[in-house]
């Protein structure tokens, strides 16, 4: 990630702890109220993204709180709080970024071996959703 600030409201940059000088391999650490600021109630993970012009997201939470990593790979996330937008390449797996609410976001551009993991405060609920960006823009306005 070369973007050293977010420049979208209400996203930030999220820094994992983590051991890269083992021989055998790279280590890091996720810890609920520690390096992330919420209590993790559901974890989710996408793989399998070998479709080149697969675009996932395309919607805004109304309140979900969610940290969103690359663990392997990389992939292109598009920020956009209604004003203000912007783009991430994700390539770190132990730098994160704040999905917080009223923040429309799109995740593109996967690597082959692309693997995203999600951290969220609260179970899936579809009513939380805001998938129409008219209606979005209407909400942050
Ligand atoms: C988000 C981005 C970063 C569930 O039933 N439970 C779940 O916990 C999730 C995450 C999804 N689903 C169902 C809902 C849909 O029928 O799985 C299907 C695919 O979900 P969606 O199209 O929303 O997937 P993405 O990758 O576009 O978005 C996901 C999360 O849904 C979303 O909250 O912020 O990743």
């Amino acid at each position: 990630m070369k973007e050293k600030k977010i420049k979208v409201k209400n996203s930030g940059i999220v820094k994992l702890n983590f051991f890269d000088d083992f021989p055998d391999g790279n280590l890091v650490i996720i810890e609920s109220k520690r390096n992330i600021p919420f209590d993790i109630k559901r974890v989710y993970y996408i793989n399998n993204l070998f479709n080149k012009r697969s675009v996932r997201g395309k919607h805004a939470h109304k309140k979900l709180e969610q940290i969103i990593f690359c663990v392997n790979g990389s992939f292109t996330l598009k920020l956009d709080d209604g004003k203000n937008k912007q783009k991430i390449i994700m390539e770190d797996p132990y730098m994160g970024v704040r999905l917080g609410p009223k923040l429309w976001h799109e995740m593109e551009k996967f690597s082959n071996d692309c693997v995203i993991l999600v951290l969220a405060n609260d179970y899936y609920n579809e009513n939380d959703y805001i998938r129409d960006y008219d209606e979005f823009l209407k909400i942050v306005k």
